[in-house]
């Protein structure tokens, strides 16, 4: 068979050469295709091909052919390698999405075409982004190091005036939290009209800080209709008066595209960029046979460069997740070097054949790669955001699973639904740390902490009627 011979290679002699991107899909045929055929079928589809041989190859269009280099047919995955300089110059994350999850994912051939993992080659990780501003700038700003940065969502998600919302924000950071988002659906509403609320938000803020004597953050979402309007939003909160820090863009990436997502990495790279990432169950639930990961999509966000992007609560929270999935997507995109699904990727942009500098990578015990020389030849970590039903007694079960505190959290309900209100279930949040911080129980620290023994009694009944 023709494509078999231009789109497989099941003898690529080096596929980690730095000239391809690596991937590995799970394909189930559909129809009379072999594996091998619909592996064909898909590398054809997604790269240079169509469903005919065409007449119009050359031989140069040959080389940039995906191939086939791999299969377990007992498990239906395939290996595909993507040349690289097939994709568009100038650090493309949308490019890339619709060679390799495009079309392919509606074409008839498949019953099940499924993008597990991705590997970039240094040589492809100096042509794109990274992130610029990162965690540990907020940690600096926040002055907060040795636990998770505290965070709340505003509830109800929508609905609040302006001065109502800003009001809760004043209630969560006074009561110590330091992180505040608005939800994601929150935009220019007639009743709650953006750019008061971000005035409002700015007074609550400085109050909170003046009273707490600590720095705050708000991450505001800047998705919008058109690039116009998105800019026009981020301009507004700039030039509020806010302290460089004080402020986050949020930009719920799957629905406001990658193009937003990367103009604000570009245009604001001393700004922490947020990616919320509604609609992604569509593509990674777990019983939808056709889409990718969570480590595919959290992987493709690091490379674009955003600062933190969601990847879910491995199964503690309300949103579907495990930890196999939801981890191993979190240290994915945090550490320098880490175990994805299929493939161990290196952030690091040294050559994988120089092998003399290798060797001046080590990692901390905390898997952070070190670079003795020329540290910035790394892409920047991007911090996981875990988030979705999540309440302060269930913040130690997700560090365990988690195996460290480099992420941020966002509690909606776990801090509005406390009885004592906003400021109390900030307090208790905040007490849930402590007493993780001090190695105690939680239980035990409430016995001195009366917004945390409220909160043990609150959600404990709650999650017990829930079920
Ligand atoms: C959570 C919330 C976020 C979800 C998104 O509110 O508003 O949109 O975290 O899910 P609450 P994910 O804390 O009240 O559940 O983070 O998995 O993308
Ligand atoms: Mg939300």
């Amino acid at each position: 068979n023709p494509k078999q011979q231009s789109y497989v290679n099941l003898q690529l002699p080096d596929p980690y050469n730095g000239e391809y991107l690596l991937s590995v899909f799970h394909l189930v045929p559909e129809g009379k295709l072999n594996i091998l055929q619909a592996a064909a079928e898909t590398a054809a589809e997604s790269s240079t091909g169509t469903n005919f041989k065409v007449n119009t190859e050359t031989p140069f269009s040959k080389t940039m052919n995906a191939l086939v280099y791999k299969l377990d047919l007992e498990q239906n995955l395939v290996w595909i390698a993507y040349p690289w300089r097939l994709f568009d110059r100038g650090g493309n994350i949308q490019n890339i999405l619709t060679y390799i999850v495009g079309n392919i994912l509606g074409i008839k051939e498949i019953k099940a075409l499924k993008l597990l993992d991705v590997w970039f080659p240094s040589s492809m990780l100096e042509q794109y982004d990274g992130p610029s501003y990162t965690l540990d700038d907020m940690r600096k700003y926040l002055g907060v190091y040795d636990r998770p940065i505290l965070g709340t969502i505003v509830k109800p998600k929508m609905g609040l005036t302006s001065a109502e919302y800003a009001e809760v924000c004043y209630d969560f950071w006074a009561g110590g939290g330091d992180f505040v988002k608005n939800d994601e659906p929150q935009a220019n509403q007639d009743f709650c009209p953006y750019d008061k609320m971000v005035k409002h938000v700015k007074e609550a803020m400085d109050k909170a800080v003046k009273e707490t004597g600590r720095n705050k953050v708000h991450s505001f979402n800047v998705s919008a209709a058109d690039f116009d309007t998105m800019i026009e939003r981020c301009e507004m909160i700039v030039n509020a008066g806010f302290e460089p820090g004080s402020y986050a863009f949020l930009i719920d990436g799957i629905t406001a595209g990658w193009m937003a997502v990367q103009t604000l990495r570009r245009r604001y790279p001393g700004v922490f960029i947020h990616f919320h990432r509604a609609a992604h169950g569509a593509f990674t639930r777990p019983e939808n046979p056709i889409g990718f990961s969570v480590l595919v999509l959290s992987k493709f966000a690091r490379l674009a460069g955003v600062s933190g992007i969601h990847t879910g609560t491995a199964g503690v929270g309300k949103m579907k997740g495990t930890p196999e999935e939801d981890v191993v997507a979190a240290h994915g995109i945090l550490y320098m070097r880490s175990k994805g699904h299929f493939f161990e990727q290196t952030w690091t942009k040294i050559p994988e054949n120089d092998k003399d500098a290798m060797h001046l990578v080590s990692e901390d015990s905390a898997h952070h790669v070190i670079l003795e020389e020329d540290s910035w030849r790394g892409v920047k970590k991007c911090c996981p955001i875990v988030s979705g039903g999540l309440n302060p007694i269930r913040l130690k079960p997700f560090i365990d699973v988690m195996g460290n505190v480099d992420f941020i959290t966002t509690m909606g309900s776990g801090v509005h639904a406390h009885p004592g209100g906003t400021k109390d279930g900030a307090k208790a949040l905040v007490q849930a740390c402590d007493a993780y911080l001090n190695k105690m129980d939680i239980a035990e620290y409430a016995r001195e902490h009366s917004e945390l023994a409220q909160a043990i009694d609150h959600f404990t009944k709650a999650q017990k009627d829930a079920m």
